[in-house]
């Protein structure tokens, strides 16, 4: 259990990565209560500098004694280093949010986002999970339409930034665009399509195209990302035989994940209806003007903590359904962003 403080000691652990470097900004932003910061990485990172409150911070190489005097932990610096790392955060007593699919499926652990079951976060045993970044964004307006009508079935596509996959892949698609820029043609980079000493988990060329894997294939054929949409889901809304599938591409965009739902509902709602729901609920914002062209995309929600929905419209295929996208900053709120709302939870209680 987390002891009240006025201040506390935080340990962010992957902060040179595409999520760490968020968790730095979003922390100074919402001025969390902090007295030490503390930044874990790789050898790689050793001995960078890195930038809080002004003040340059040093990056320590994470081991079992990183967590000494720690109070918090935020985790991003993959599933791997969170079960190897994080139950020695527990025994020197820290309480950690981990953005990795590590722990999230483990019964006794919490599954939190803010918003939709906070309530949740009270039986922890020292470690919280953050869900996946496309199953956030999907959970807020799928439980607005779940309090009011009831919710069936839930079809998904999903449209994943390369920044999901970490720094190392944004890196890759620039380099791509800028090698593609010099030739005559769109495709063809061939052998070049992986950058020297990159890490590249798309296995194939991103800048204009689509790649329909996120994460590893498994048995059914379906990625584990796609699985992922589908239990988390679940186990954040407390529906444990909610029917949903999910297709998940990766898009040649840098930063915001968006996301085609379709919902079948229990009871019928209007488009009218429904945007007065999702408008009411904490932590979304209504882009849907159909006579003005407004709609959500990912280069305007890029930087924005809010879940963006336009395109609400009746699914006039069935008696009661609905259609909507959906649009967030997956290193904000798909990620840095939730985990800190968890960890004012935490300090709140
Ligand atoms: O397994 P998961 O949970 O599914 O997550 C896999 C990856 O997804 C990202 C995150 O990548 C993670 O590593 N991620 C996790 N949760 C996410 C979420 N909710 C998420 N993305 C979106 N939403 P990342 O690039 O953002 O962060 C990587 C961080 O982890 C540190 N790290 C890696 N190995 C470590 C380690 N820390 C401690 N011990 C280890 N063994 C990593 O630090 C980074 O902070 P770093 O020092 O290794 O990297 C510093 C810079 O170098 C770049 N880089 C990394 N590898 C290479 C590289 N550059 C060139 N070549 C490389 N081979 C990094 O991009 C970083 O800028
Ligand atoms: O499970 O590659 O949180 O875009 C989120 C980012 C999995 C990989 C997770 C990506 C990760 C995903």
């Amino acid at each position: 259990m987390l002891k009240k403080k006025k201040k506390y000691n935080v340990a962010v652990m992957g902060a040179t990565g595409a999520v760490g470097s968020q968790f730095l900004s979003i922390l100074e932003e919402r001025d969390f209560p902090i007295d030490e910061i503390r930044l874990l990485a790789s050898e790689r990172s050793e001995g960078k500098k890195l930038l809080f409150k002004k003040q340059e911070i040093g990056v320590q190489v994470l081991d079992k004694d990183s967590f000494k005097g720690i109070d918090i932990v935020l985790a991003s610096a993959g599933a791997a280093r969170s079960k190897d790392f994080l139950p020695f955060a527990v025994k020197a007593g820290a309480v950690s949010v981990d953005n990795s699919s590590a722990f999230r499926m483990d019964p006794d652990i919490p599954l939190v986002v803010p918003e939709v079951n906070p309530h949740a976060i009270k039986r922890h045993k020292g470690i919280i999970a953050n869900p996946n970044c496309s199953t956030i964004q999907m959970v807020l307006p799928l439980c607005a339409i779940h309090k009011a009508v009831g919710i069936k079935r839930v079809i998904v596509t999903t449209f994943q930034s390369v920044s999901g996959a970490g720094q190392g892949n944004i890196l890759e698609m620039e380099a791509q665009v800028i090698r593609i820029s010099k030739k005559d043609s769109h495709h063809g980079i061939g052998e070049h399509t992986v950058s020297k000493g990159m890490i590249n988990r798309f296995h194939h060329q991103i800048a204009y195209n689509l790649i329909p894997q996120i994460d590893v294939f498994i048995e059914n054929a379906y990625t584990k990302e796609e699985m992922k949409m589908v239990n988390e889901t679940r186990k954040i809304m407390e529906i444990p035989d909610l029917a949903l599938s999910a297709t998940c591409v990766r898009v040649p965009v840098y930063y915001a994940h968006s996301e085609s739902v379709n919902i079948e509902t229990k009871k019928k709602i209007t488009r009218k209806e429904a945007i007065d729901i999702i408008k009411g609920f904490p932590g979304i914002v209504v882009v849907d003007d159909p006579e003005k062209n407004e709609y959500p995309m990912p280069i305007n929600i890029e930087g924005k903590d809010e879940v963006f929905v336009g395109r609400i419209r009746e699914d006039e295929s069935v008696a009661c359904g609905l259609n909507m996208w959906v649009v967030a900053d997956n290193l904000r709120k798909g990620a840095a962003l939730n985990a800190i709302q968890i960890a004012e939870l935490l300090i709140a209680e």
